[in-house]
């Protein structure tokens, strides 16, 4: 087995790429530059980049759902399609068609993603399922929210994971909150591995943010997951920082306390991997360059012909 180093500077390098990207997408959204909803990921960054830092990019394949910035950007999508996406353009992932909500990128092995809360998941035990039966060496890493699990399709997809053995990572990003519902008043036990363990799945809880500790988890589980089959679920705590949907901070909705220690934990932690990184000079202009060619490139870009509108589109 290899055994992966983690990688300070590439950790602090995607974890800024992901917050400037979302912090420009916050700058610019009034404007009303970027056509479709947007879910951001600030505070939850360290999930996709310990995740995506332990996987195999040649192999894994990526299931995520619609606050899919930070997955996305970890695992190395194309960033200015990316861009071009969010503002509609025809230079985008999708022709400018599908938005925010649905990024996806089949070079890199990242599956399109969809609105529909837990949806991915079904499809991802699918994958997972067809790289078992063609004997694939390939890996399914399916994030989605502790949300999600309030959905009939989790446990059933769940549990025909743990039936037929199949390599899927499970990754619960528990930001305890779906929309404005906290998760105490949605679920009778708050205690998601025992419930998971239950089904036969083993699991494993990691309680903050350190980037460095999710990619160990992370690795270790891809590793046994790739040598003995069987599915693996980790839950992740972590905090959203703005609104459910949108580039609004929601703290006068009265729904939930602005958590002035988490959102310092996440800023901390961005410090520690700058800390770490000897270039981080290079590496945050490395980041400029990039927002600013891809802003250019969307704002350049066609908007999709009309004659296009029902290309690439499924037909009843
Ligand atoms: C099947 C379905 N039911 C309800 C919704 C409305 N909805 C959108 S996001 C969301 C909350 C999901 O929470 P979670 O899975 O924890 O993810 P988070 O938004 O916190 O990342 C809900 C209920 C939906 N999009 N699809």
């Amino acid at each position: 087995m290899t055994i992966k180093k983690f990688n300070y500077a590439k950790a602090y390098y995607l974890f800024k790429k992901i917050r400037s990207t979302e912090e420009k997408i916050i700058e610019i959204y009034e404007s009303d530059v970027i056509k479709s909803p947007v879910h951001l990921s600030l505070g939850q960054e360290s999930i996709a980049v310990g995740i995506a830092l332990a996987s195999n990019k040649k192999k894994d394949i990526v299931f995520s759902n619609y606050r899919s910035h930070a997955h996305f950007i970890a695992h190395g999508g194309d960033y200015k399609k990316m861009w071009a996406e969010l503002f509609g353009k025809e230079s985008g992932l999708s022709s400018g068609k599908a938005g925010s909500m649905h990024l996806g990128d089949l070079d890199i092995n990242f599956i399109f993603t969809s609105a529909i809360v837990g949806s991915a998941i079904s499809e991802a035990v699918g994958y997972a399922l067809a790289l078992k039966l063609k004997k694939l060496n390939s890996r399914v890493i399916c994030y989605h929210g502790e949300g999600a699990m309030d959905q009939g399709t989790f446990w059933e997809s769940l549990n025909f994971s743990a039936l037929k053995k199949l390599p899927i990572l499970f990754v619960c990003e528990n930001n305890h909150l779906a929309i404005y519902s906290e998760q105490k008043k949605r679920m009778k036990t708050l205690n998601i591995c025992k419930k998971v363990e239950s089904f036969g799945v083993r699991s494993i809880k990691i309680e903050d943010n350190s980037t460095k500790n999710i990619f160990k988890y992370a690795h270790k589980a891809l590793q046994g997951i790739g040598k003995n089959s069987q599915p693996v679920f980790l839950e992740i705590n972590t905090y959203r920082e703005v609104d459910h949907v949108g580039t609004n901070y929601d703290f006068e909705l009265g729904y939930r306390k602005k958590d002035k220690q988490q959102l310092l934990k996440n800023l901390n932690e961005l410090n520690y991997l700058k800390e770490k990184t000897k270039n981080f000079l290079q590496v945050e202009k490395k980041i400029s360059k990039e927002i600013s060619d891809a802003l250019n490139y969307s704002y350049k870009s066609n908007f999709p012909k009309i004659k296009h509108i029902e290309s690439n589109v499924t037909k009843e």
